[in-house]
């Protein structure tokens, strides 16, 4: 819940107060009310001072400003980094396309696919580059560190291990725990938010800002309220809501792993997948809204639409459309399971990947547009460049830069 304040001086970190509640700056306070009629804030509004990361806000919305080709687009160019691509990539100020990759590297590519830096860790790269206000890029590695890397040159700033894992690398229980797998999300302050065996709010200089313990490993991105709520999913089959100061909030116990990345409504519902195949709806304190049952697990994460409908995939090879009510409005059959994270444009319309190797865009209405066959699995969830080039990666190893004529 929101803390109640008479001036800014009550409220912690960088809030300020707002109509009696302490909210982050440049804001509009209604968004950090629960209860009130959700405005559409635009994307400008919504946005930290960060240029990109997993779900392009805290919020995890899924939002693009930007608009999905009408027609299929063709492949504008491919990189090859010889093992599969399951990250999501993001594109810095420089145009330079940052994504990670299975050979255990991130790399850095030009707007004309030429290869850029590459970086090295010690194990696989699931991890999402984030990047700064100041151009830093933040990305978590299976070896268990946190990286903060120039994101002109690549060169390593800091690294900052989460956990105490014995073995760091490779398979097995210990392991994997401490992964750092989770976004990392960035917050308006520049904090760092990410998972592992915990929960951890790192500061932009590396230093630990705290860490909430969970049973189990904590896979997919935090998600930030405008209140400075963080929640979390978790393998101990848990969603965790932390305060800002990383105190626990509640805990809302799911039927089976929760490895899908929260999204957070403009009214402050929270939408979750689980591994029991369902969606959630959370309100603001932890009580369950509603609960839409898929036909087998939900790890992709949500999108919201700016009219409030939920996009989801589920390995059950659909891609959900749900009201806000969590009623179905449509269900859209690919191929094969989704476990990459649908992306809404600037119109309403849909864009996601499928084991089926294809990438679908799909209208408002659930009708297909278009669908193009990659050489693998899209288990990367795709994001639209300023310019309209859609960048995803795949399991064949590439990433490709989709553009229409
Ligand atoms: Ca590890
Ligand atoms: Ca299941
Ligand atoms: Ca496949």
């Amino acid at each position: 819940m929101p803390e109640g304040c008479g001036s800014d001086k009550d409220c912690k970190l960088d809030r300020v107060c707002e109509a009696g509640q302490c909210v982050w700056p440049q804001r509009p306070a209604r968004a950090a009310m629960a209860g009130t009629p959700a405005t559409p804030l635009t994307d400008a509004e919504a946005g930290p001072p960060a240029q990109g990361m997993f779900r392009f806000d805290p919020r995890h919305r899924g939002r693009s400003p930007f608009l999905l080709p009408k027609q299929k687009p063709e492949i504008l160019w491919t990189m090859e980094t010889s093992a599969p691509v399951t990250s999501s990539p993001t594109v810095s100020a420089e145009g330079l396309v940052l994504i990670g990759g299975h050979s255990n590297k991130i790399f850095a590519i030009g707007k004309d696919g030429k290869p850029g830096w590459t970086f090295a860790t010690g194990d696989l790269v699931w991890s999402t580059p984030a990047i700064a206000a100041d151009g830093t890029v933040y990305v978590g590695s299976d070896d268990d560190n946190l990286y903060a890397l120039e994101g002109k040159s690549g060169k390593l700033l800091w690294k900052y291990r989460v956990g105490a894992c014995q073995q760091t690398v490779g398979i097995g229980p210990d392991a994997t725990r401490c992964d750092v797998d989770a976004g990392p999300t960035i917050g308006p302050d520049g904090a760092l938010y990410t998972g592992g065996d915990a929960i951890s709010a790192i500061n932009p200089d590396g230093k630990l800002r705290w860490r909430f313990a969970t049973g189990g490993h904590v896979s997919s991105a935090p998600a930030l309220a405008a209140d400075g709520t963080v929640y979390a999913g978790c393998q101990d089959n848990s969603i965790y809501a932390v305060t800002p100061e990383g105190k626990r909030q509640w805990e809302f116990r799911a039927r089976d792993d929760v490895d899908s990345s929260p999204a957070i409504e403009e009214d402050g519902t929270i939408y979750v997948g689980s591994d029991d195949n369902r969606l959630y709806a959370l309100s603001p304190q932890g009580q369950l809204v509603w609960a839409f049952t898929t036909g087998d697990d939900v790890r992709a994460s949500a999108a919201i639409g700016r009219d409030g409908t939920v996009y989801v995939g589920s390995f059950d090879g659909l891609l959900y459309a749900i009201r806000r009510d969590g009623t179905l409005q449509w269900a859209f059959r690919t191929g094969d399971r989704i476990l990459s994270s649908a992306l809404v444009d600037a119109s309403g319309a849909i864009l996601v990947g499928s084991q089926d190797d294809r990438l679908y865009a799909i209208e408002p209405d659930g009708k297909p547009r278009w669908s193009l066959e990659l050489g693998g699995d899209v288990d990367s969830s795709p994001i639209i460049g300023p310019d309209g080039t859609i960048y995803v990666g795949s399991d064949d190893g590439k990433v490709y830069a989709l553009r229409a004529q």
